[in-house]
């Protein structure tokens, strides 16, 4: 068996047990001193299984043609760097869209309705002594979604089955789409009541979501991050949920991940979760199962089924 697929970090067991059987892979994170396997066996690998890929590692493997990413956002892989050399990025889009949308409402109900704080509220023992104070409905709000790609627009159906109107901000205006479209996402930030960031990471959109956009958004809206931490201010962010800038936040992202930052812990008008939006069973074996039906394509020279570089 010729076929060499190098593991870069730990990802679903059956997606690297597959590889492992069917592609000769090899774990490099269970080497003991990654650096010296990589020198001594850089250039048996023509491809990588994972999600965060540097130069460095890419520079280290003379013979990679192809990075296949575990996961939609690419912003982990150095993509400059890939280019370079011609090495081809594929990822794992469309089969995560319907768990990012589920988690993304579940955040926003967890929100509106203080379902954390109801769940302790009763743990507690509280509730003999009066009952939890009323709270916020989704119901005819505006929501504004700051990239309406393919998870974009799974969240917007279910905005629209909890009866909100739903805008929407990216780079361009799109055909046959219902949706208000806003080209200033200031602007749109002002028209809404709920912000949900679901635009790419990366560079390009490096604090899209300003102090700007979160001071016209306002002290009565929420703000939704499902997408990468880099993409929102995160300080501006704290500073408005602190002084009542804003309403509250949902965040399943944060800037240095898995470290969130103490100010938020302590606050209630926030909702925190773990990056968990494709970490579902069913979807993340589909991903799995898409990153090695495209590196079994690779092998095979056959098209990749989904290549973004
Ligand atoms: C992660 C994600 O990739 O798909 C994405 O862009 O953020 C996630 O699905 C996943 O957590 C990697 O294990």
């Amino acid at each position: 068996m010729s076929a060499k697929v190098l593991i870069t970090e730990r990802l679903l067991a059956s997606c690297e047990q597959a590889i492992i059987e069917k592609l000769n892979g090899v774990r490099l994170y269970e080497q003991q001193d990654p650096e010296t396997f990589l020198k001594e066996h850089g250039g048996e690998f023509p491809a990588i299984a994972g999600f965060a890929v540097s130069k460095e590692l890419i520079e280290a493997l003379p013979n990679l043609r192809l990075i296949a990413n575990f996961g939609v956002g690419y912003d982990g892989v150095d993509i400059r760097a890939a280019k370079d050399r011609s090495i081809a990025v594929t990822n794992t889009p469309d089969v995560l869209s319907e768990a990012m949308a589920e988690i993304t409402l579940g955040l926003m109900v967890s929100l509106a309705r203080r379902l954390p704080q109801a769940d302790r509220y009763v743990r507690e023992g509280r509730w003999p002594e009066g009952p939890f104070p009323l709270q916020n409905q989704l119901t005819g709000k505006t929501v504004g979604i700051v990239g309406l790609g393919r998870i974009g627009k799974q969240i917007a159906e279910l905005c629209q089955a909890f009866k909100m109107r739903v805008v929407y901000f990216g780079r361009n205006k799109q055909a046959d789409i219902p949706y208000v479209y806003y080209d200033n996402l200031v602007d749109m930030a002002g028209d809404a009541d709920w912000l949900v960031v679901v635009t790419p990471g990366g560079a390009a959109t490096k604090n899209l979501v300003s102090k700007e956009v979160l001071q016209a958004l306002g002290p009565k809206a929420y703000l939704v991050n499902v997408a990468r931490g880099s993409v929102v201010e995160e300080k501006a962010l704290i500073d408005l949920l602190q002084n009542g800038g804003l309403a509250g936040a949902a965040l399943d992202v944060f800037a240095n991940e898995p470290d969130v930052p103490q100010e938020l812990l302590t606050l209630e008008n926030v909702v925190l979760s773990p990056h968990q939006g494709s970490a579902t069973h069913q979807t993340r074996f589909a991903m799995g199962a898409l990153v090695v039906a495209n590196l079994e394509a690779f092998f095979a020279g056959e098209p990749l089924l989904t290549q973004v570089v």
